[in-house]
């Protein structure tokens, strides 16, 4: 592994589904890896959907925040805004020359959103070949991400493919890193992946009142109707999110056991839970206040990884054009006679 590139939309708060699944594995990997760990708040990804032009800056800049309340160095690592950095943009429009809408079209993630907006633009059928843009415009090899994005990172390998088939070797063929303990978070309703745009999310910011509430209406084993019946743990929500937040010995010990002879009833132990969330998530939230008293510390991160991305995006690019035949400023696309 010699770079890795991912990216968060600021289509709303930062839920634990992003943090488990991908987060955690950025904060890892930037220890490791240090300026070969990129990270951007993909903005021209959140337009691809419903989207309020009044709310985008401040979701943006909050995305950033929440990052580095979490725990993502932004001295270490870099961290910067996609829009600011044009060469996205650039690169995904020369991919889309070379990428089959068919391919396109059976995108699973393409079909579930489709099926969920009235208007479907052409940006939200585009959105992998911006992705793969992102990914490749800095060279990346490596992409931790939730498991929802491995078919998008599969075609990201088509398209490096295509690309260095035609134009000659210039991108590597990046392999997907999933966090192997929580490759895709349920929703707090129980069914569908924990998603911003379904509304199922547990922010990471969110008020702890809040976060009760949702914990505490939420569905648990259906067979456990009155406190007395057994429960199977394996079946509930609120056992997976144990087991991303509570000590293992206690899911072993306590939760896992007392579900099965009903020794603690479902309120106690989504309380419980809460517990175990609060312990990891209150310090972000401190940070995260910390940060909102201080926001040029992040404004100020955001304008450095700004620099360091597109010292590096900017001569890739200048590659893929001349790969792909642009005539280049000044230059004669012939040598002079004689
Ligand atoms: N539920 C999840 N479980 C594990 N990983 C997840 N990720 C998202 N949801 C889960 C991972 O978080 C990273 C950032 O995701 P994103 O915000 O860029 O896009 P997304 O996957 O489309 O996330 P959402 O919340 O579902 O956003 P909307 O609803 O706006 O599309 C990615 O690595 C993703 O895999």
């Amino acid at each position: 592994m010699k770079r890795v590139f991912s990216g968060i939309q600021p289509s709303g708060e930062i839920h634990i589904g992003n943090y488990l699944g991908a987060i955690k594995n950025w904060i890892a990997l930037g220890e490791r890896l240090g300026k070969d760990a990129i990270f951007a708040i993909v903005d021209y990804h959140a337009i691809t959907q419903a989207y309020d032009p009044a709310l985008l800056a401040r979701r943006t800049f909050e995305a950033a925040l929440a990052n580095i309340a979490a725990g993502l160095d932004p001295e270490r690592v870099i961290l910067f805004v996609q829009s600011q950095v044009p060469e996205h943009t650039e690169l995904a429009w020369v991919f889309t020359t070379q990428t089959p809408v068919g391919d396109l079209t059976r995108m699973t993630q393409y079909k579930d959103k489709a099926a969920r907006q009235s208007f479907v633009g052409a940006g939200l059928l585009m959105y992998p070949v911006l992705q793969a843009a992102d990914i490749l415009l800095y060279k990346a090899d490596t992409v931790p991400v939730g498991e929802d994005q491995l078919q998008h990172i599969e075609l990201t390998r088509e398209i490096a493919r295509r690309f260095n088939a035609r134009f000659g070797a210039t991108f590597p063929e990046p392999q997907a890193q999933l966090n192997k303990d929580a490759p895709r978070v349920p929703g707090i309703d129980g069914k569908a992946k924990m998603s911003k745009s379904v509304g199922n999310t547990i922010g990471i910011l969110e008020a702890p009142d809040a976060i009760w509430e949702k914990l505490r209406t939420a569905p648990t084993d259906p067979a456990r109707v009155r406190r007395s019946d057994p429960g199977e743990p394996t079946r509930c929500l609120i056992w997976r999110y144990h087991t991303y937040f509570s000590p293992a010995p206690l899911v072993r010990e306590v939760i896992e056991p007392e579900c099965r002879r009903a020794g603690i009833g479902c309120v106690e132990c989504k309380r419980m839970l809460f517990d175990s969330m609060m312990k990891e998530l209150g310090p972000i939230q401190e940070r995260a206040a910390e940060l909102r008293a201080r926001p040029e510390r992040v404004s100020e991160a955001l304008e450095a990884g700004r620099e360091q991305a597109a010292a590096i995006a900017e001569p890739v690019m200048e590659e893929v054009r001349e790969k792909i035949g642009l005539l280049r400023p000044g230059a004669r696309p012939w040598k002079p006679a004689g």
